[in-house]
């Protein structure tokens, strides 16, 4: 009987948590009342779909933006058979690592994570048969309240089925107050499925990029996110895999890094799991800044170092602000981890510059298709492979 009765409260109360997010579709941001999440009596899942009104960070007092964003499971890896999990901004979309999120300092954000993972699956990651069963959002660099923080201890998680919404605030940099800001390169990820760290999401693929921008920062043509991690792999690909890009028309994402000469390209580079790693890629050289640029001429400006390779450990991420070709033309550059036996096994992908109307010149990055085999005869261009990655 009293199982009974926990049903048909559970029922109200998820009930009353959707009347609440559609009744507070203003400048709320957060549906529902605190009710559920206030009353311990209530189990971890019903409360987590509730997200609580007025959990929003001191300054944010609008919410400026609102997106959706959907966790859904993808078919599994090709080559390790893994179940691969992302975040999309529609669920046909979804990748890993998920979308780039762009804020300006200042902004407030409000995101509704709908988690479409079956349940099944994330039974299937857990690492304690007792943990609960959801997806949930957590973010990096930005200010967020307890509510928001996307983990089991808050109650800030995704039931299946379900739907939350969380409230990132890009806090501006106030020399009254001693506010740093927030503006910089950051990550999001699951923190919740498999364990309280969220160590099986992360690694299934729950993860993205988030920069911040300050007013007036220059402005990429492309950012890419390249998340380096266990097993010697970018974006959890490892060589041939993590370049798929089409020849003939290769078309920008997570596996196929590609740009024109000429365009101003930024990598997000994210440590993810339990290595360290060095990002490093051939031709191109940024500086060591918060935004990859240095702006002015003055002492401190000179003062900056210009690198070619830099040093990610776990959680940590950077920015790397580059002018695709500058002075070394197109080609296929490679890009790698410089820890020799993590690019040996495979940590290694190609940054593909196309000449100015798009194509990759004939003469471009030529390399034998297999440099052990087609060693050239009389220094002659072999095949047009774009191998150099394995
Ligand atoms: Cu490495």
């Amino acid at each position: 009987m009293n199982t009974r009765r926990g049903l048909v409260l559970a029922v109200l109360l998820v009930t009353l948590a959707v009347a609440g997010g559609l009744a507070s579709a203003g400048d709320r941001g957060v549906g529902g009342s605190t009710t559920a999440a206030a009353d311990k009596g209530v189990t971890a899942v019903n409360a987590a779909a509730v997200a609580p009104a007025g959990e929003r960070p001191g300054g944010c007092s609008v919410i400026d933006r609102r997106m959706d964003l959907y966790a859904v499971e993808l078919p599994k890896d090709p080559v390790t058979n893994q179940i691969r999990l992302g975040y999309g901004l529609t669920p046909q979309t979804a990748s890993y690592p998920g979308p780039l999120i762009e804020m300006i300092e200042g902004q407030c954000l409000a995101i509704t994570l709908h988690n479409q993972v079956p349940q099944a699956t994330l039974e299937q990651l857990r690492l304690d048969p007792n943990h609960p069963i959801g997806v949930s959002l957590h973010t990096h660099g930005v200010k967020y309240t307890q509510m928001s923080d996307g983990t089991v201890h808050s109650n800030s998680f995704v039931p299946p089925g379900g739907s939350r919404t969380y409230i990132w605030y890009a806090q501006p940099r106030n020399t009254n107050t001693g506010a740093q800001g927030t503006a910089g390169y950051w990550w999001y990820h699951d923190h919740v499925v498999g364990g309280p760290h969220g160590t099986p999401g992360i690694r299934s693929g729950l993860f993205g990029g988030l920069v911040v921008r300050r007013q007036g920062d220059p402005r990429p043509d492309r950012t890419y996110v390249l998340a380096f991690g266990d097993r010697q792999t970018i974006n959890l690909r490892r060589s041939s895999e993590a370049d798929t890009c089409d020849e003939q028309n290769p078309v920008p994402g997570p596996t196929c890094v590609v740009a024109k000469l000429g365009e101003k390209v930024e990598f997000l580079v994210i440590g993810i799991g339990d290595d360290m790693h060095t990002f490093h890629v051939h031709g191109h050289s940024w500086a060591d800044t918060r935004t990859g640029v240095i702006e002015g001429t003055g002492a401190l400006a000179n003062s900056i170092p210009i690198i070619d390779n830099k040093t990610v450990g776990p959680g940590d991420t950077f920015g790397a602000r580059v002018i695709a070709g500058e002075s070394v033309g197109p080609g296929h550059w490679m890009l790698h981890c410089h820890m020799q036996f993590h690019s040996d096994l495979g940590m290694s992908t190609t940054f593909h510059v196309l000449d100015e109307n798009g194509a990759m010149t004939a003469h471009a990055g030529h390399a034998p298709a297999n440099p052990v085999q087609a060693a050239p005869a009389g220094g002659g261009q072999d095949a047009p492979a774009h191998g150099n990655h394995g």
